[in-house]
């Protein structure tokens, strides 16, 4: 059973995961086309950048609110996708979630202690996201009080080597691990690679998902398929090199060979935010 939250948040995914379902029941073996995010647990003080979103208010209590992920780029400033703040996922405007909260430095969202849950002052939500071509899918949060120092990632810059094709990355979360609406309590990562964009313009042409854009966004997982994010992973940061590469967006399914998972280029963050040096 699918929890309201994650379709919620994912539409693009909800579609995509009717799509799936119809391909399981066909005669293919399930485990040339599996959903598995293929990840191993993590500690939040090896990746202190990574912070989970929360409201209780709007997604209950029980893994602390978790609805999405996000990445420290700086003491007060935390991207994540501009999905995880739309009408959809939210109910509302960002503003009228009155306890929307970033939790850093927690591993378990089911104790309720370790790390810290700082409440956002400030949410800005990229005016060029496209929800059909998920073009622009980025968000910035400012914190009401700054995390430590050691929390924050650096961000590579355009022809940065971290974007090479061929090139292995961690992306990290709380979200789904197989692809059926298993939420992690705990923080988890999945090595995976960067994909020639080749693979994400032929799997997403356009049509009914979103359409792949190599200017903004980034192809990675595996060809085969196997590793890979999924719903409630979305925001959350794509690693490589020590340097905040991606952040999770969107793909069909999760896991599938053929249907690399597709992360906002944050290269392309920096230039429209006007932090590229030029
Ligand atoms: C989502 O809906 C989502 N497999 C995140 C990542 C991927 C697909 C969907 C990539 O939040």
């Amino acid at each position: 059973m699918r929890r309201c939250f994650a379709r919620a948040l994912a539409r693009p995914l909800a579609v995509a995961a009717v799509v799936f379902a119809l391909s399981v029941s066909s005669s293919a073996p399930v485990a040339a086309d599996r959903v598995v995010v293929g990840g191993f647990p993590v500690d939040a003080s090896e990746s202190p950048w990574v912070v989970a979103l929360s409201s209780r208010d709007r997604f209950g209590g029980a893994r602390a609110g978790q609805f999405c992920g996000g990445v420290a780029v700086g003491r007060s400033t935390v991207l994540t996708a501009a999905h995880c703040m739309d009408e959809e996922a939210l109910g509302g405007p960002p503003e009228r979630v009155r306890d929307l909260r970033v939790i850093a430095g927690r591993t378990d969202l089911l104790s309720d202690r370790g790390g810290r849950e700082v409440a956002v002052r400030d949410t800005w939500v990229n005016p060029a996201y496209d929800g059909v071509s998920n073009a622009g899918d980025f968000a910035v949060l400012t914190l009401a009080e700054p995390l430590p120092a050691e929390s924050v990632i650096g961000m590579a810059a355009g022809g940065d080597p971290a974007y090479a094709v061929g090139q292995a990355a961690t992306v990290y979360g709380w979200g789904d691990i197989s692809g059926a609406g298993d939420y992690a309590n705990s923080l988890r990562a999945a090595r995976v690679r960067v994909l020639p964009d080749t693979l994400c313009e032929e799997a997403y042409p356009g049509g009914a998902y979103g359409v792949y854009d190599a200017r903004s966004m980034l192809c990675a997982g595996e060809a085969k398929g196997g590793r890979d994010a999924c719903q409630g992973d979305s925001g959350g940061p794509l690693v490589a090199q020590g340097r905040l590469i991606g952040l999770v967006s969107w793909g069909i399914g999760c896991g599938r060979a053929g249907s690399p998972g597709v992360y906002v280029r944050v290269s392309d963050i920096m230039r429209a935010l006007g932090w590229a040096r030029t």
